[in-house]
């Protein structure tokens, strides 16, 4: 029997333990309400959300417009499949490609289908302008890179996490390092490459922002060797990083723009891939698509969710937070150097670096935020990062810094 009746922290997580697959470990509460930048467990504890479902929710939980749009639409029509024209994809088409300023947009559902979608653009591009031999393409990507889970994806991985025992593996790629503009060009000296693959900054490596010029020349020398440069912006898109799209902090256009998490401000799996004509047009009927994707729920979602970060400004509100919490954390790090080794990010996509002390470790401190109000994950071990919701105002974010401050302090 399915129950809605209240159940409890220790509840929910034995039966996940019981009857979910075991490709998670999160941090022990049970959430089960959410209202902006705040989250509720199942007891009713109030949390600062510092994690926004991994950058999917930076519009804020249950934004008001977009819930309106999605319930208005789905009690009006959410799926017909592209065996027809829906009334709404052409708009939503319309309004991204006018938004980002590209000709054509293809729309899918997660972010991994979307960056799957860029490389098959990209190696059809290499195919039929560029002139690469049949099965010759050559994809550029960097280390510690992460576009998601599927297999042609995780082939790209320098992550052993994300690959032991999955291979075989897509063959086609051309690992580099990241930052590294000299191995870049190198690299793009081969013909058979069709496109360079990169995140502006690297989120599941720990926030790795790159020196400035990086994206700027990485794109210049994608032009002087006529190959697309491919970014994910999956994560740093939508005003995250304190623009709209972390390429604009270097005046970079990318070719092939990979977007997905925020387009729905969290509320429905929505990706998208955007391009001029010259790439999206290699692509013809039956070539590549998705049930779900560009459904006309998805689509009146889309727009209300881009909407809503014009309309609120979040990039401005997410590069001044950002500022005023990394102040905080470096002023933190000079109180408790034995404790913090590095703050970095960009607008509000941001890492703390934590050492290990008496056996504890950002785990632990992780737990003793959540204790105190907060919810952050830890990755790699030492490094937590802090992506809170774009709309959080001032004094949310030092009462929030506030709380970091005594959990780090009594760690
Ligand atoms: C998980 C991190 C974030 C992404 C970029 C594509 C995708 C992602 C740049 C795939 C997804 C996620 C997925 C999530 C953990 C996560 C993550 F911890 F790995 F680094 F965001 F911080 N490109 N990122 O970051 O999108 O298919 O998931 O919709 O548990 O795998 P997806």
């Amino acid at each position: 029997m399915i129950t809605t009746a209240f159940i409890s922290t220790q509840e929910a997580i034995a039966l996940e333990e019981r009857y979910g697959a075991h490709n998670y470990h999160p941090i022990p509460v049970v959430l089960a309400k959410g209202e902006g930048i705040f989250l509720w467990d199942v007891e009713g504890k109030k949390y600062f959300d510092f994690l926004s479902a991994y950058s999917a929710v930076n519009q804020g939980h249950c934004h008001p417009r977009i819930i309106s749009a999605l319930i208005e639409q789905a009690q009006t029509l959410t799926l017909t499949s592209r065996a027809f024209y829906n009334d709404k994809l052409g708009l939503c088409e319309k309004y991204m490609a006018e938004y980002f300023g590209y000709d054509k947009v293809l729309m899918m559902n997660s972010g991994a289908e979307a960056n799957e979608t860029a490389l098959k653009l990209a190696r059809k591009w290499g195919y039929q302008k560029k002139g690469i031999p049949t099965n010759q393409a050559v994809i550029v990507a960097v280390q510690r890179n992460f576009h998601g889970r599927t297999l042609a994806i995780i082939s790209a991985s320098t992550d052993k996490t994300a690959t032991s025992n999955f291979g075989p593996f897509m063959p086609g790629y051309h690992i580099i390092p990241y930052n590294d503009i000299q191995a870049l060009e190198k690299a793009l000296q081969n013909p058979n490459v069709c496109g360079f693959w990169v995140e502006p900054i690297q989120g599941e490596a720990g926030v790795f922002v790159p020196d400035e010029g990086y994206l700027a020349k990485s794109a210049e020398l994608c032009k002087k060797y006529n190959v697309l440069l491919m970014m994910d912006e999956v994560q740093t898109g939508m005003g995250r990083t304190g623009k709209l799209l972390a390429s604009h902090h270097e005046n970079v256009h990318p070719d092939i723009l990979i977007l997905g998490k925020a387009l729905s401000g969290g509320t429905y799996p929505i990706s998208a891939v955007l391009a001029d004509d010259e790439v999206m047009l290699c692509i013809k009927p039956g070539e590549h698509g998705s049930t779900f994707g560009g459904n006309p729920l998805a689509c009146a979602i889309a727009m209300t969710a881009l909407q809503v970060i014009k309309d609120e400004k979040l990039p401005e509100n997410a590069e001044k937070m950002g500022i005023l919490f990394r102040k905080r954390m470096q002023k933190l790090m000079q109180c408790y150097p034995e404790k913090i080794s590095a703050v970095r990010g960009k607008g509000l996509l941001n890492a703390v670096d934590i050492k290990e002390k008496n056996g504890k470790t950002a785990w632990d401190l992780c737990l003793a935020m959540k204790d105190k109000g907060l919810l952050a994950k830890p990755t790699h071990g030492d490094k937590i990062r802090f992506a809170p919701p774009l709309i959080i105002n001032e004094n949310q974010m030092n009462e929030a810094c506030d709380i970091i401050a005594e959990a780090v302090a009594e760690y």
